[in-house]
């Protein structure tokens, strides 16, 4: 300890904490600097040896800079380590302490648990944790890592690593932290994924497996991504692995709604493809499902007929027309719902019929019936709530919306769905609705669907066979066009709760006007497939 002063140079494979003669009467190491290297201001490091042995702990303590472009090996405790250190740090003892600065490379052998400070904690390039070793990264730290992970080892704790995903990078690892997202389409852009492991998280009174990913796309919406997400055995929570599903929360982890995807218990990985937007993403077995499986559907819709300045008339519920009973039982619907009320709620313009599809033109996963209100809101039969499906899985659905004498809509995409979806509103744009023109312009930047298909085949028609206008006149009774009929009619096309085929108010017009306005062999059809 004649000679505190320490000028680091390269020295790979040597415990550099060793000072002065090694055990085998060789010097190794660490290089003695005279005072007037210092006075040049060349690096200083001061070295305490508690130990000379290679067997024996030994501690490095720096009271200057490094500047390492070698490998310093520490088998003891390291302290008063700069922000930023070059070259390769390797931790090689058994449980040790790694303090929160910035390494290159980080190499974490030997054995035992090497627990991380707190602080802002970083690799530049890659981190390695050899087979017996657990790296514990500190509760409220996350390693940011800018090159590649070699996890031979176990890691618990908060990993963040952030790539481009554009152009030709249409696909990444993220460094080998344990989740790869490919793409195609629309661009997610540079996006960073963390990934925590030893940490469960909870819903619907379960637990994931303790495992999870926070991945943010700087473009988070209508991608067509894949993500493979990894886990390992020993954070699975003592759950099975072979029905092991993926769950998505969008509100950090309050609700979460199933995404399903393909378990390979033999890669230990989880498949997702169609993804088009990400979030926090865990797993759960089929045991313990994070959600319910009640989601909502929380829309808004104007029908064209009873739409007048920002709401619709409840004329057909003042009238005591609207039935009790849901009443799409009928051709061509043929819906068997039981919904039904005692007496229909305030504000209800009228019924309508929701389905659900998983892709734009395949089978209805699930439909059911609900009410309008004036305000747009498609609402369940307590007349407030959004419409529950009790027996769907939280996911990405289009949102097909019926009504008996309007054409019917759908999403332009896939909404995501959960307990607690957000409000999808059809009213502010035409591109909200699947297709070409699908909504009636309502004048004002507001759009609804078309009114008129009083035979409800999905399209609108004036005159030949099969046309909606023909059906007014035969309910006012086919003769004279003066007359008119009360009730709950599908020829009631305006829904005033009156069938009237000419004069003010008339439902005949409408039907003219949307298909053009002059030509009355035009047609216009619904733009759900
Ligand atoms: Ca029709
Ligand atoms: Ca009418």
């Amino acid at each position: 300890m004649n000679d505190p002063m320490v000028h680091i140079k390269d020295r790979r494979g040597f415990p550099m904490v060793t000072q002065g003669k090694s055990p085998h009467g060789r010097r190794h190491g660490p290089i003695y600097e005279s005072p007037p290297v210092l006075a040049r201001g060349m690096l200083v490091l001061l070295f305490i040896v508690s130990m000379i042995a290679h067997s024996s702990a030994q501690n490095l303590i720096n009271s200057g800079t490094i500047n390492n472009t070698g490998t310093i090996r520490v088998k003891g405790e390291a302290s008063g380590l700069p922000s930023a250190i070059d070259g390769i740090f390797e931790y090689f003892g058994a449980s040790q302490n790694v303090p929160a600065v910035q390494y290159k490379n980080l190499v974490l052998s030997g054995s035992g648990t090497k627990s991380t400070e707190t602080g802002d904690f970083g690799v530049t390039t890659d981190l390695s944790i050899a087979s017996l070793v657990t790296l514990s990264i500190e509760s409220s730290s996350t390693i940011t890592l800018g090159g590649t992970l070699s996890e031979q080892g176990k890691l618990t704790g908060a990993i963040k690593k952030t790539v481009d995903l554009s152009g030709s990078t249409t696909s990444s690892d993220f460094g080998g932290i344990g989740a790869t997202i490919s793409w195609s389409g629309t661009e997610p852009g540079s996006t960073s994924v963390m990934r925590s492991s030893g940490t469960a998280l909870t819903g619907n009174g379960n637990q994931s497996i303790k495992r999870y990913y926070d991945i943010v796309p700087t473009t988070n919406s209508g991608l067509n991504a894949t993500l493979v997400f990894e886990y390992s055995d020993d954070e699975l929570n003592s759950q099975n692995a072979s029905t092991l599903e993926l769950w998505r929360s969008i509100d950090g982890g309050v609700t979460w709604i199933r995404q399903g995807g393909a378990v390979d218990t033999a890669a230990k990985t989880i498949t997702k493809d169609g993804i088009t937007s990400f979030s926090l993403w865990t797993a759960a077995d089929a045991d313990h499902p994070l959600g319910t499986s009640a989601i909502v559907v929380n829309a808004k819709i104007f029908l064209q007929g009873p739409y007048s300045n920002g709401s619709m008339s409840t004329a057909l519920n003042g009238g005591g027309y609207i039935p009790l009973d849901q009443p799409y039982n009928t051709s061509p619907w043929n819906y068997a719902g039981t919904e039904s009320v005692t007496s229909v709620p305030a504000g209800v313009v009228d019924w309508m019929l929701v389905d659900l599809r998983s892709t734009s033109d395949g089978p209805v996963v699930a439909r059911r019936a609900g009410f309008v209100k004036s305000d747009g809101l498609v609402v369940d039969i307590d007349g407030s709530s959004p419409l529950a499906f009790s027996d769907v899985s939280g996911g990405d659905y289009y949102i097909v919306i019926r009504h008996r004498n309007h054409l019917a809509i759908m999403s332009a995409n896939v909404v995501t769905l959960s307990s607690s979806s957000e409000l999808y509103d059809f009213t502010t744009s035409q591109s909200k609705a699947f297709g070409t023109e699908p909504m009636a312009d309502l004048g004002g930047g507001v759009f609804g669907m078309w009114a008129g298909d009083v035979n409800a085949n999905g399209t609108l028609k004036f005159s030949g066979s099969g046309n909606d206008r023909a059906l007014i006149l035969t309910r006012i009774g086919g003769t004279d066009i003066t007359l008119t009929v009360s009730g709950y009619y599908a020829e009631d096309v305006n829904m005033n709760g009156i069938v009237k085929y000419s004069g003010a108010e008339n439902d005949r017009a409408v039907i003219l006007t949307n298909i053009g306005g002059t030509d009355i062999t035009l047609t216009r059809a619904t733009q759900v497939p």
